[in-house]
């Protein structure tokens, strides 16, 4: 009697070696892919340096939405090598002004029952739709281009029971921000979250996408909905009814932990400065001044809330303290706002409309001012990913961002006293893909267009028989991929190493005193290894493998943390850089920044998955801290060979 869960049912469809037993190492079959212009470029370097002619999966697509300021030449240079390095390579192409990937391929391209790998934490998005969708570094996701399975451990499965129903004013979003107050963005690593129970029967697609984009900051690999007749009334919307198939748990499907949420007692809440698991109601923030909203990103940009948001400022005016931006998702959800006539509600209000894409949301404009505070309908508030300095950003609902932006506070919006916008899932949506660009069957006349600002993937050495290192960092808990590549102003340098690797950990250097990227460049010309020290959760956050290729760059060796997050985990295997954890948490603390760090039989420690690295204090004095890693045969000739690029 078979006891299965969706995402058991999917992988069991796509196995191609392993077993089924958590924590096992799987591959699984990889059917659609896609990329975005940040993590994109570097990815289809990659893929050309693995002399890959023509992608092998079913369908995969390059979209541009995240550098789009055009502030120099550099994302403009972008562009055009994703543009034509796509049509050479049998890469489906989404023009920017089409709109931020996850909401664009929501729309567009998923399939329940599929497998998608995304060079982008948030592609868990298209778990809204019933697929396993997850998010990974550039090289994985070049390596699925070419028709290689992707690796992961075989995940736990977290059940969440929904009952109940949404009452008006309380949002999707709410729904995720309580599943974050509960499993926090710590220790979920190797798990999946799947949705259950009669409450997931009225949470429409765009309503369930938003719940599996900010599950990413569990830190889990996917999160999952069932595909039910909600799901085939948003393809059939979509003219995609052909793509719809049913997906649903067993009855007595196995979770491996059920945590159960009553949508009816659900309240509006924010997550407060500055992680996405700092949970309050915005009952208990009420009256908190608020200066900036901002309402769009992959997490809440949707038909469905701008609409929501329109209906809420129709006839009214912003307050005059706040500022407040609205960022569509897609194309298609920017041309239906204007033609219901939604759009002209949202202007007379006083909104600034943004262009389509990722925008403020990865710190490309609308920087709030010091000592404001800011209202995002997004999914990150890592210290400082706003582009301002001690941000004070708080993650909310459209709703309530909407609430804020009339009253210029904290306010729950079920108490403005207005009726819930009657708002119903349109039968059909404006489905134009003219803006997508289909590559040429055969695409190997096409030539690449290689401004000088698109680099080359540097290469590392293999590994070294010792390791002769410096501390060059200590962090603290959860250290973001922000933290050690922050993007904002530097996102344009995403395809020129040299001048990105500048910036790793800027935030963390000291005025007057050298930088990260000055102190790692002298230890590695001194002929010696960087090492960089972490605590829990160390690399949560973005996909971007820049976190760990400027630090290779800079000549680091090893992290070695209390635990490193999945994506994180996996970009420094293919960089050549050893992920180790402490045997002993506590050993953190006999650690200083600038110690000297050894381990005399490196080779020796990556094949036994463990070593002893012996600490050189400023006394003289020494301390054996035991270090261990867990890697897979193939990761373990990854980091000998000084990285996956190596291995041709
Ligand atoms: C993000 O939300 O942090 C990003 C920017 O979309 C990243 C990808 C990147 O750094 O380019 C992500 O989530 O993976
Ligand atoms: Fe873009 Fe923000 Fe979504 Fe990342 S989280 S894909 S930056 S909208």
């Amino acid at each position: 009697m078979a006891k299965n869960t969706v995402v058991q049912k999917i992988l069991a469809k796509h196995m191609v070696s392993g077993e089924a037993v958590v924590g096992a190492p799987v591959a699984i079959k990889i059917d659609q892919t896609l990329t975005q212009d940040a993590t994109g470029t570097m990815a289809y370097l990659e893929l050309e340096a693995m002399g890959v002619k023509k992608v092998a999966t079913e369908l995969s697509v390059s979209y541009v939405d995240h550098n789009m300021m055009q502030n120099g030449p550099e994302n403009r240079n972008d562009h055009l090598y994703l543009q034509s390095v796509a049509a050479s390579r049998g890469v489906v192409f989404s023009r920017p002004g089409n709109g931020i990937c996850h909401q664009v391929h929501l729309e567009r391209f998923g399939i329940p029952g599929k497998t998608l790998l995304g060079s982008d934490s948030h592609t868990p998005t298209g778990g809204g739709i019933g697929m396993m969708a997850i998010g990974a570094g550039g090289l994985d996701v070049a390596l699925a281009m070419g028709g290689q399975p992707f690796r992961l451990s075989y995940p736990k499965v977290i059940g969440i029971k929904l009952t109940g129903k949404l009452r008006p004013f309380v949002a999707a979003k709410d729904i995720i921000l309580k599943v974050l107050s509960i499993l926090t963005t710590k220790g979920n690593v190797g798990c999946v979250a799947e949705y259950f129970g009669e409450g997931v029967a009225s949470l429409t697609v765009p309503q369930r996408a938003t719940v599996t984009n900010m599950g990413a900051e569990l830190g889990v690999t996917c999160s999952v909905f069932p595909s039910d007749e909600m799901t085939k009334k948003f393809l059939e919307a979509q003219g995609r009814g052909a793509d719809w198939c049913e997906l649903k748990a067993d009855d007595d499907a196995e979770y491996d932990r059920v945590i159960e949420i009553d949508l009816n007692t659900l309240e509006p809440k924010a997550a407060c400065p500055s992680s996405p698991d700092n949970i309050k109601t915005i009952a208990e923030l009420e009256g908190l001044k608020v200066g900036q909203v901002i309402i769009g990103s992959c997490t809440n940009s949707s038909y469905r809330d701008l609409s929501v948001v329109a209906a809420m400022l129709k006839g009214k005016r912003v307050h005059p303290d706040v500022t407040l931006a609205i960022a569509p998702g897609s194309r298609q959800v920017l041309e239906m706002l204007a033609r219901s006539g939604a759009l002209a509600d949202i202007i007379a209000s006083g909104a600034r409309i943004l262009e389509c894409g990722c925008g403020p949301c990865i710190g490309q404009g609308q920087s709030p001012a010091n000592g404001t505070v800011t209202f995002r309908t997004f999914n990150r508030n890592f210290p400082g990913r706003t582009g301002t300095k001690g941000d004070e950003a708080y993650l909310v609902s459209p709703e309530t961002a909407a609430a804020a932006a009339l009253t210029g506070m904290a306010t729950d919006p079920q108490k403005l006293g207005m009726d819930y916008p009657d708002f119903q899932e349109p039968e059909q949506f404006l489905a134009d893909d003219s803006m997508m660009i289909q590559p040429p069957e055969n695409g190997e006349g096409v030539e690449i267009i290689r401004k000088p600002t698109i680099g080359q993937p540097p290469l590392n050495n293999p590994l070294p028989e010792a390791l002769d290192g410096v501390v060059v960092i200590k962090t603290q808990d959860k250290t973001s991929t922000d933290d050690i590549m922050p993007a904002g102003i530097h996102l344009k340098h995403r395809s020129n190493i040299p001048e990105y690797a500048k910036v790793v950990f800027e935030r963390f250097t000291e005025p007057g005193k050298p930088s990260f990227a000055q102190r790692a460049a002298a230890i590695r010309d001194a002929g010696k290894h960087g090492v960089i020290v972490g605590r829990d959760s160390y690399g949560q956050g973005s996909s971007r493998e820049h976190a760990a290729i400027c630090p290779m760059y800079l000549g680091v060796k090893a992290v070695i943390a209390m635990a490193i997050e999945r994506i994180h985990a996996a970009n420094l295997i293919n960089f050549g850089i050893i992920p180790f954890t402490f045997a002993n948490p506590a050993d953190y603390d006999k650690i200083d920044p600038a110690d000297a760090i050894r381990i005399a039989d490196l080779h020796g420690a990556v094949k036994a998955g463990e070593g002893v690295a012996v600490l050189e204090k400023a006394d003289g004095s020494t301390v054996e801290i035991p270090v261990k890693t867990k890697l897979t045969d193939e990761d373990k000739a990854i980091i000998l060979a000084g990285g996956r690029l190596n291995l041709k």
